[in-house]
């Protein structure tokens, strides 16, 4: 396989004026005409023009309306077409293909889910449909018309806007459709098929009405009320967030159940998978609702971060993907609740991409190279490269932040662009140094940052001492150190806020207030080592540091557990007063897994209980802050703190704590219970959430102590629930206790719920995660289910993915559960590699764990890289882990 390198990027010697494509769609096969406006980038340029192309049948090549010799003219392999002399100057380009959607199982190119026509171009999908530069630097006018049967595909939709439509012979008919804005091939979309509409408008703060619709198939059209809100509310919070309008005046989602991943932004033709557009009280969960909510909000961003400006090559990635995640992180905290948004993020980003940034696939945000593109649809592209934009904006100011943004669209309007010129938009709007900051783009791995803190009551200074260290990761042994924004506020002995007014660093002393007072500021730590003392200090302050997590970084600080204490009762900012019991509760679970490694008896510091207790009963905090903040760290944050991962003990820890806080905590856990049931019919608002979040936190906690009373209490929630939230929280719950009980209403919800996949989907997940002894038999039955289908993403993503997350089985000592992957992913990369190559990144941090763990997963592994016929994206994954 090829690796491809950013260092290699060459401008494209030919460029694309515009683009005319017709599509024949058929049952047996489909016949795509493409018609090109070439011109030469540079005038005389008479190079071979390389077009890229995968699984085509090549039918006929005209160039200026003139057949093409194979060989003499042109060459063909497996992957290109290349024009040997094209002539100097502008030509025309006319190209048939014949290609074969209805056996694609790939889900990449033009396929068909569920009887509809769709496509998936990004990154490198549009060369399975014709031949063409498949590049984001060329970006062309396109117009498209579809050809069909009629009855069987009454709906015929392209990017852009519908110029015409009719009947042809045969029972066939037809659209045209024209996209004013010129795109890169990626951005491409088509669909066909019997679907029904949601339509709703939306005026633009210009006064400009835009038609909406969202499709699906008939009967699901009543669950797309919440996307449609999403849409308008996405399209609102852009104008009036970043001035940004929308730019045609239709915009279409099409929901398809047989997606690769989330979503894709495709020009005015959004394409969903469908588990992130339907909803309804009785089938789609909170988490749900905020999915979609967060993810039309992004695909709908990505209309100027991604569209309008677009990557120069695929290595820039993050420069679309980490801001309109940023973007849409902010959307929804703006709609939402802004701290515990925070806190799921910044959960996710440790829980994955720290892992990530640790283990054999560590990447910087912009990669190196690749062998697969899709490979890099990472969480370090898109979470850690949310960071990076966020740290713009902590450093700049919100306004600051906005100028930039505004620079950047002035500037690169129409263009594909490098994340230098972000950058330089960033810096040149604010007149702003900002020095090593582009480190962040080139250097993988999570920083540590140390920071030990003096107090000298004689001269009234605070000061912080912090030291950075980045880990070598592959490729990249020695790392420089990183521009790190550091917001810091001090905690007097009350609990209140002490006002900062000045601060020595560098060598210079900056004053940070003379009126208003102040009480956060940003550090600037971009040096190995770094020293700031705050004056006018009147007392030993507690520090709260790294507020609102404002640096994806690793912090060791020397706060004891008293400052901790302090820091979870009375922090103003929100983040840091959960991340204080956070840090409290990672302390005390490795302490537990040492002692349990031991075989020392277990025991829960009382003090640590009492914290939780007071967060429990609580009454002006906030609900799902509450509910986050009783909730222990994840079982992977823990193992990755460890030397070696010893899944068993961090799971016995865990249990133990939960229990154990359950047995304690009864009485209050129960008041929150009975506190926060539903007061009326389903809401989707911050309040109602919060309030469902901490009875279900509530309910998982009581019903790990597995008593009869306590089970009945569960039982009757589980009965008298009348939304999906509640309804599979109980069930979750009873879950944890494999037995009667578990059977009976796992089968009940199964038979209520049979008839809507993606509650099924719920329910295999739930199976899969398991920590049942042995549940790797279960799960294997479960393949063989009938609700199962393998070439369906989401099922696999339940199942298997669901098996992988579950630290028990999955790292089974007798290898059952590697060997159960192992088999899968190499049936999985025949149907579509990009789902195995995710399922297999499972094993990536195999080194992490025991040495007879190692070795059956490291057998597991060369089974799959020595498998016939294997793809690059599993290639590339598996021995990558291997090496
Ligand atoms: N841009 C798409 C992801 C495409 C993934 C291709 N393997 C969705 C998104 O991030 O918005
Ligand atoms: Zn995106």
């Amino acid at each position: 396989p090829k690796e491809v390198f950013l260092k290699d990027y060459k401008k494209p010697d030919y460029l694309f004026e515009s683009v005319d494509l017709k599509f024949q769609l058929g049952e047996d096969k489909t016949i795509v005409s493409s018609n090109i406006a070439v011109y030469p980038r540079e005038e005389g340029a008479s190079s071979p023009l390389v077009l890229n192309g995968s699984d085509l049948k090549l039918l006929s090549i005209k160039v200026d309306g003139k057949d093409l010799k194979m060989s003499e003219d042109y060459k063909l392999d497996l992957r290109h077409l290349t024009l040997v002399s094209p002539p100097n100057g502008a030509f025309k380009l006319e190209i048939v293909t014949e290609i074969d959607p209805i056996h694609n199982t790939s889900l990449e190119g033009l396929y068909k889910s569920s009887g509809v026509f769709c496509t998936q171009c990004e990154a490198e999908g549009f060369r399975k449909i014709t031949f063409y530069q498949d590049r984001p630097d060329v970006m062309a006018k396109y117009t498209c018309r579809i050809e069909a049967n009629k009855e069987k595909y009454p709906v015929l939709l392209s990017n852009g806007n519908l110029i015409e439509r009719g009947d042809l012979e045969d029972g066939q008919h037809y659209a045209l459709w024209e996209d004013p804005y010129k795109k890169p091939s990626y951005l491409f979309a088509l669909v066909a098929g019997q679907l029904e509409s949601r339509d709703d408008s939306f005026v633009t703060c210009s006064g400009r009405k835009v038609a909406l619709r969202i499709w699906t198939p008939a009967q699901d059209v009543p669950k797309t009320g919440h996307a449609m809100y999403s849409l308008k509310a996405a399209m609102k919070w852009d104008e009036e967030v970043f001035g940004l309008e929308y730019d045609l005046d239709l915009f279409n989602i099409v929901a398809v159940p047989d997606f690769n991943m989330g979503a894709m932004e495709n020009k005015s033709l959004n394409i969903f998978n469908s588990k992130l557009v339907l909803a309804s009280p009785e089938t789609a969960s909170d988490g749900d609702y905020a999915s979609i909510l967060g993810v039309i909000g992004h695909e709908y961003f990505h209309n100027w971060t991604g569209n309008r400006v677009t990557c120069r090559d695929w290595f820039q990635l993050s420069l679309k993907e980490g801001l309109t995640v940023f973007r849409d992180q902010e959307f929804s905290s703006d709609m939402g609740c802004r701290p515990v948004k925070r806190i799921a993020d910044v959960s996710k980003l440790r829980n994955y991409q720290f892992p990530q940034d640790a283990g054999p696939m560590a990447h910087p945000v912009r990669p190196h190279s690749y062998i697969k593109m899709d490979n890099f649809y990472t969480v370090t592209v898109y979470e850690k490269g949310a960071e990076v934009v966020r740290m713009y904006k902590t450093l700049l100011g919100a306004t600051g932040f906005r100028k930039g943004m505004d620079l950047y669209f002035q500037r690169h309007d129409g263009q594909a662009v490098t994340c230098e010129d972000f950058y330089a938009a960033m810096c040149n709007a604010n007149g702003a140094d900002l020095a090593n900051f582009l480190q962040w783009y080139s250097q993988a791995g999570t920083p540590c940052v140390k920071v030990v803190s003096s107090y000298n009551a004689e001269a009234k200074t605070f000061t912080l001492k912090f030291s950075q260290e980045v880990p070598p990761t592959p490729g990249q042994p020695v790392k420089e150190p990183m521009f790190i924004p550091v917001a810091v506020g001090l905690l007097d002995s009350t609990g209140k806020e002490m006002p900062l007014s000045s601060l020595y660093s560098n060598g210079v002393q900056k004053t940070i207030s003379s009126g208003e007072p102040v009480y956060t500021t940003v550090l600037h730590f971009n040096k190995k080592e770094g020293e700031f003392v705050f004056s006018n200090i009147p007392e030993r302050p507690v520090p709260s540091l790294l507020r609102g997590y404002s640096a994806p970084i690793r912090l060791d600080s020397d706060l004891t557990d008293a400052d901790l204490f302090f820091l979870l009762a009375h922090d103003s900012d929100e983040f840091n007063r959960w991340e204080a019991g956070q840090l409290l509760s990672r302390k005390l679970m490795l302490s537990l897994v040492s002692d349990f490694q031991q075989q020392k008896p277990l025991a829960l510091n009382p003090s640590f209980v009492d914290g939780i207790r007071s967060i429990l009963s609580n009454t002006t905090l906030d609900k799902e802050f509450i509910s986050k903040a009783i909730t222990l760290p994840g079982e992977g944050e823990i193992m990755d703190m460890m030397p070696v991962a010893d899944p068993d003990a961090v799971h016995a820890v865990r249990i133990f704590i939960r229990k154990e806080l359950a047995l304690q905590l009864k009485q209050e856990l129960l008041a929150a219970v009975t506190n926060n049931r539903s007061p009326g019919p389903y809401v989707f608002d911050h309040e109602n959430m919060a309030r469902r979040a901490l009875k279900n936190t509530a309910l998982v906690y009581l019903a790990t102590l597995n008593e009869p009373d306590l089970t009945q209490l569960v039982l009757s929630e589980y009965k008298s629930a009348s939304n999906m939230t509640e309804q599979f929280a109980a069930m979750a719950a009873l879950a944890q206790n494999p037995g009667q009980v578990c059977d009976e209403v796992l089968a009940d919800f199964y038979n209520k719920w049979q008839h809507d996949y993606l509650v099924v989907n719920k329910w295999f997940a739930l199976q899969a995660m398991s920590d049942a002894p042995g549940n790797v038999e279960n799960v294997r039955k479960l393949l063989n289910h009938p609700a199962f289908d393998m070439r369906n993403p989401n099922k696999v993503y339940s199942l298997i993915g669901g098996f992988c997350g579950s630290p028990v089985n999955f790292h089974a000592k007798d290898g059952s559960g590697y060997k159960f992957l192992g088999e899968v992913v190499v049936q999985l990369d025949k149907i579509n590699p990009q789902v195995a190559s995710r399922m297999v990144s499972a094993f990536s941090r195999w080194k992490r764990y025991d040495e007879d763990r190692q070795a059956l997963a490291k057998a597991q592994l060369e089974m799959i890289v020595s498998a016939n016929g294997l793809s690059e994206n599993v290639y590339e994954i598996a021995s990558k882990s291997l090496a």
